[in-house]
């Protein structure tokens, strides 16, 4: 990898890995190659999905919704999830097994109640920052390769608003596992393809 990359590994969290509250099939078997990826990167970061319980984006704090419908916020269409990484909780701990010493950054999103982040980079209404960019331009990044979950949000969205920012932008998809719901998956690549991000295995 080049001088001026950065890995970023997204939400490798318990909740989002098998037995978890919003489990993404397969979700753990990316970390070995994560972890071996993280050697080969002068720059890595993780992100950490970190919500209060009072979470605009959990079905269960709207009277009568069901978890996985879509609903119109001020910021426009947001799916309501289970109740998922709720800060402080084991199911908001990165997962065990991914090493977290590579690291140099873990940034946190999601936190604001009233407003979902998917993206590493931006909160759903696409203009409330969340400092990454700074960071990553601070340090002389100029290439991003994204890993992790989920492929068709999280990393899709993080991946979107990189392109978007003037990354170089590449997607290991071989190293992320997606959710995959009502066409997610389709539309992700997609957008990913159009926007110019690379996507390899
Ligand atoms: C995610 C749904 C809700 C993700 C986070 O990490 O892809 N998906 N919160
Ligand atoms: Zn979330």
């Amino acid at each position: 990898m080049t001088r001026n990359g950065a890995l970023i590994v997204i939400d490798m969290q318990n909740d989002f890995c098998p037995g978890g509250k919003l489990a993404v099939a397969g979700g753990d078997e990316v970390i070995p190659r994560i972890n071996a990826l993280m050697q080969e990167f002068p720059v890595v970061v993780l992100t950490q999905d970190w919500h209060p319980p009072n979470h605009a984006s959990f079905a269960s704090n709207h009277d009568g919704a069901a978890p996985f419908s879509v609903i119109e916020m001020p910021y426009g269409p947001q799916t309501l999830w289970p109740d998922h990484c709720i800060w402080g909780t084991e199911g908001a701990r990165l997962h065990p097994d991914l090493h977290t010493d590579p690291a140099d950054l873990i940034i946190r999103k999601g936190f604001r109640a009233g407003i979902d982040s998917y993206s590493a980079f931006f909160e759903n209404d696409k203009t409330t920052r969340t400092g990454l960019d700074g960071y990553l331009r601070d340090r002389g990044v100029t290439e991003l390769t994204f890993v992790g979950l989920a492929l068709d949000f999280c990393v899709a969205w993080s991946a979107l608003d990189a392109a978007r920012l003037g990354f170089t932008t590449r997607v290991l998809e071989g190293a992320c596992r997606a959710i995959d719901l009502d066409g997610s998956l389709h539309n992700a690549r997609q957008a990913m393809i159009a926007a110019g991000v690379t996507l390899e295995d």
